[in-house]
């Protein structure tokens, strides 16, 4: 009987690579892992309770709030901040970052967190997997001082941790603290997560490519370029296509099994879609440090500069080599490296 480490006892074996930590990140994974239980067990039941449809209500994106996004929004922004771990959060569907002040005096914790509480929501009613993704920074302004938009606009290079939940067929949480990516499959029946995907890491190649084709002809020339290369009669191709409609979901099939995720710039999206700080960043974290990549097609996305909370970026993310190759296609066509 193998006995799994549960993500309680790998939190603690872990604890030995921040010497310096007094326990805060072990003590804000542990929270996420708590707000994931919560959340999972509503989106495990949405189709047995009035919770499925529109909140009534749109986001900084102006997007239709599911109720299920406001309510995954509610607990981990409630779980974050009960905790007193960190000293703010921004979240897709805030329209500015929160500071959490200290209960007596000035926050004294050092921590941002970054978070797409419910990611693929579109998916909500249609039994489709969802997930929450989630990126972690150490503040960069004065410990005490309430947090600034600075402490929110850094580099994805800085990120201390990032991970995601993906509500699938079965409930996984997935993140890194710079050392490796595991995962850990929820057993419901006694809600615990179990190290079940140890050293997680994409292989180099893969015959998969996820993008929604429908929007082929508002593409740039070199998405289309990639795209015909990777239906063409040639080695081991044509590939095979995917697409969920989830990146939390998408990605992971792809770290898996091999593949490259494409959301590019458009007509209809001049900046893509995927929002760069609680989007893009974590999952490029997660990504480079699995063996793969993620760029803008041009750029490495943990170097962009974040210039705003929201921003969109262009997100080419995956097996190293199947990412490299789109990035060749894209240098033909320079031009559209400026978005
Ligand atoms: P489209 C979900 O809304 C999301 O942010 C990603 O999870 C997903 O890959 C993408 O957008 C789907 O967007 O335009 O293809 O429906």
């Amino acid at each position: 009987m193998i006995t799994r480490s549960t993500l309680g006892e790998f939190i603690i074996s872990n604890q030995k690579h921040f010497k310096y930590s007094s326990g805060e990140l072990s003590r804000l994974i542990n929270s996420i892992r708590l707000a994931a239980k919560v959340v999972n067990h509503e989106v495990n039941k949405a189709g047995l309770v009035d919770i499925l449809g529109e909140a009534g209500d749109t986001n900084i994106q102006g997007e239709d709030q599911q109720k299920l996004d406001v309510y995954a929004n509610e607990i981990f922004m409630q779980t974050l901040t009960n905790r007193e771990i960190i000293c703010g959060i921004a979240s897709e569907e805030e329209d500015d970052f929160i500071t959490i002040s200290g209960k007596d005096r000035g926050n004294d914790n050092k921590y941002v967190v970054l978070i797409d509480p419910l990611d693929g929501s579109s998916n909500i009613d249609v039994n489709v997997s969802v997930g929450t993704i989630f990126s972690v920074y150490t503040r960069v302004t004065e410990i005490g001082s309430p947090v600034r938009l600075e402490d929110f606009l850094q580099e994805g290079n800085q990120q201390v941790a990032a991970g995601y939940i993906v509500y699938g067929t079965s409930t996984m949480l997935v993140y890194t603290t710079g050392h490796g990516v595991n995962g850990f499959t929820l057993n419901p029946a006694i809600g615990t997560f179990y190290l079940s995907h140890p050293n997680m890491m994409f292989p180099e190649d893969g015959a998969i490519y996820s993008i929604n084709e429908g929007y082929y002809i508002h593409f740039p020339q070199g998405v289309k370029d990639y795209l015909k290369y990777c239906q063409e009669e040639e080695d081991d191709r044509p590939y095979k296509a995917r697409y969920i409609g989830s990146l939390v979901s998408d990605f992971h099939r792809n770290m898996i099994k091999g593949g490259i995720y494409i959301y590019p710039t458009s007509s209809k999206a001049p900046k893509g879609k995927l929002r760069l700080l609680y989007e893009c960043n974590p999952m490029a974290f997660l990504a480079e440090q699995a063996g793969g990549k993620a760029s803008d097609g041009y750029m490495r996305t943990m170097d962009i500069k974040p210039t705003e909370l929201h921003q969109r970026v262009p997100f080419f993310c995956g097996s190293k080599n199947m990412v490299e190759v789109a990035e060749g296609f894209m240098k033909n066509y320079p031009e559209n490296a400026e978005y």
